[in-house]
């Protein structure tokens, strides 16, 4: 595959989109290169930035994924951008963002990309079985940082790891950055409204409809190195999936990795 042309990010045809469908989004900036956005909008967090502020970044130089892990994308190929907000519910319920920032993502990606993705527990996005978008959403200074790695333009050898896709590989109709992030940042903004007002049930009940977990065999790995197999069974109100082992003692899992390991029966 031939590298696609990327042209920068143009904040202003960002801001006038969205400006037309959201008035949430108070601040929106683009870097030209940075650590990491997340890292960044959790600084401004700890100083007091309000929420609905947006940073993205044309390249991360140390991105983030969960656990210390990294999000690699080359220059201008993919979104990376994080969200500052300051939920008023119970800081319990805060995960559940990452949840709330997939749903919006499914959504975005089906109206303007025409690309059926499918939801993989806790916040993977897939296409095709392939991880086309990471979320990371942290706690930090009262505020919560919900970022998002979108692989637009990435060529097949360009791709991190073998369980990677991008926009470009899934033949998306349009790879239009700004396009595609105004349309995510909207359904964004009212995702969130949504989940203030009423709590993450809309938002789980959307993620369980779209969800490549729920249903199938899975292979859970703790952050402590224990491992659990069994079906994935459904998600709790608060984000946390319910794996049945077999002998009917379901288990609530908050943090780990799960491995699909067969389609449902
Ligand atoms: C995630 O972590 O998937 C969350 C990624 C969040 C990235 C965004 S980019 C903007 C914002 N600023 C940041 O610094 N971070 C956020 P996790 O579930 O731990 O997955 C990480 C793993 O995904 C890595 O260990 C790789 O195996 C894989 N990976 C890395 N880069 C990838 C890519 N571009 N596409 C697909 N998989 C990738």
């Amino acid at each position: 595959m031939d590298t696609p042309t990327r042209k920068p990010l143009d904040r202003h045809v960002l801001r006038s989109l969205l400006s037309e469908k959201s008035d949430f989004w108070t601040r929106v900036d683009v870097v030209g290169v940075t650590g990491s956005t997340n890292a960044d909008l959790a600084e401004a967090a700890r100083l007091g930035a309000e929420e609905g502020r947006v940073l993205l970044a044309e390249e991360q130089v140390s991105g983030r994924g969960r656990l210390d892990r990294r999000w690699e994308s080359p220059a201008r190929a993919g979104l990376m951008l994080s969200v500052l907000l300051r939920p008023t519910l119970p800081r319990e319920l805060w995960g559940t963002l990452g949840i709330a920032a997939a749903v919006a993502l499914e959504s975005a990606l089906r109206e303007v990309c025409g690309v059926q993705a499918k939801l993989k527990w806790p916040n993977d996005v897939l296409v095709d079985g392939k991880k086309v978008c990471g979320i990371l959403a942290q706690a930090e200074g009262g505020a919560v940082v919900v970022g998002a790695g979108l692989n637009v333009s990435l060529t097949a050898e360009e791709l991190p790891v073998p369980e990677a896709t991008s926009l470009l590989a899934a033949g998306a109709r349009t790879l239009d950055r700004e396009e595609i992030a105004a349309a995510f940042l909207t359904r964004f903004a009212a995702e969130y409204r949504t989940w203030q007002e009423q709590g993450p049930g809309p938002a789980v009940a959307r993620w369980e409809r779209n969800s490549d977990t729920l249903g199938r065999e899975v292979a859970v790995s703790f952050p402590n190195g224990r491992n659990l197999t069994g079906r994935a069974v459904g998600i709790d109100a608060d984000g946390r999936l319910r794996v049945d082992p077999g002998d009917g003692a379901v288990e609530t899992v908050a943090a780990g990795d799960v491995v699909h390991l067969r389609p449902r029966a």
